[in-house]
């Protein structure tokens, strides 16, 4: 039977420094994200994009923090429309956009799962934990704190309440290279488990990926990846506002990607913090879908010249 897999565009960058996400979506159509899958035999529902409701500013007592309302509008209007997406097909791809995004989409599978009666488990590739409370980001730019939303950090009142949080236990972070202090105590107080770069450099990818895709098979759960752009290496993906050296490599990202496909259990994944006006001739766009295309079944030997 045909899998299906949905693709919907969330073109957001009020959660970031720079401007530009907005253009992800479109950079990702043109590079031909949709036509990708189904070439490897998905049926694929281009859902377009989001549209959120606009809101009137509202201010907060850490004065660093903009785009609140847009952010908190962004969360109510993603999360029923990634609740949707998972509820119909058998893959999900939400297209960013900055990764504040996370907040809803994350919000909107978790409710699915637990729909379903199954625990959701979080891949999160990023040079960054992203779990900033709103108290204690010095930056201002709300794509740093949607894990802490998700696993149910206090003083999130100015965001949708939610329903079903995270358990921190379930996620699993990779890549990571760039942590701020209070980020680093959560880490520490919740007991998420991170493969910093260092720990890559020492046992490479696959003995943490595969240990932790064990857990999420023996629990019977789904898995949601979560792929900021900046998890790679600057020198191979340009396209992003906040690259951090010593990122992932080409082969390191394939070989997740490619065990990730061979254990079928992805069922929802974020592709967030393109940013085209960054990036040097679609490099960066086309290599996540490239990226995209292992996920979803493109094999080594499928990627060969084919001339004989
Ligand atoms: N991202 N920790 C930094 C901050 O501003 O809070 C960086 C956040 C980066 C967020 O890359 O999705
Ligand atoms: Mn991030
Ligand atoms: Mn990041
Ligand atoms: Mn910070």
């Amino acid at each position: 039977m045909t899998r299906t897999c949905s693709l919907l565009g969330v073109p957001v960058e009020t959660g970031a420094a720079q401007r530009g996400c907005t253009m992800g979506p479109a950079s990702l159509r043109t590079a031909e994200l949709g036509e990708i899958i189904a070439g490897l035999g998905w049926q694929v529902s281009d859902l377009g994009d989001l549209t959120v409701p606009a809101t009137p500013a509202r201010a907060h007592d850490n004065a660093a923090i903009h785009h609140l309302a847009e952010t908190a509008a962004l969360i109510g209007a993603l999360e029923p429309a990634a609740f949707d997406a998972a509820q119909a097909h058998d893959r999900a791809i939400f297209m960013g956009g900055d990764h504040s995004m996370a907040a809803g989409s994350i919000a909107g599978v978790c409710r699915h799962a637990a729909a379903r009666g199954r625990p959701l488990f979080v891949l999160w590739l990023d040079a960054h934990p992203d779990l900033h409370r709103l108290s204690t980001t010095t930056s201002g730019n709300l794509h740093g704190t949607p894990m802490a939303y998700l696993i149910g950090e206090p003083g999130f009142e100015a965001y949708p309440p939610l329903a079903h949080p995270l358990a921190p236990e379930n996620i699993c972070m990779m890549g990571i290279r760039s942590v701020d202090e209070p980020e680093a105590a959560h880490i520490r107080d919740r007991g998420i488990e991170v493969h910093d770069m260092r720990a890559i450099d020492e046992t490479g990818v696959l003995a943490p990926l595969e240990s932790f895709l064990a857990r999420v098979r023996a629990a019977r759960g789904l898995l949601h990846l979560s792929f900021d752009v900046d998890f790679l290496d600057p020198a191979i993906a340009p396209g992003v506002g906040t690259t951090v050296p010593g990122g992932a490599t080409f082969r390191e990202a394939h070989l997740i990607m490619e065990t990730l496909c061979d254990s079928g259990l992805v069922t929802s994944l974020d592709l967030v913090e393109l940013n085209p006006f960054l990036d040097e001739r679609g490099r960066t766009a086309k290599l996540l879908c490239d990226l995209t295309a292992s996920l979803f079944g493109r094999r080594v030997l499928d990627r060969m010249t084919r001339s004989f």
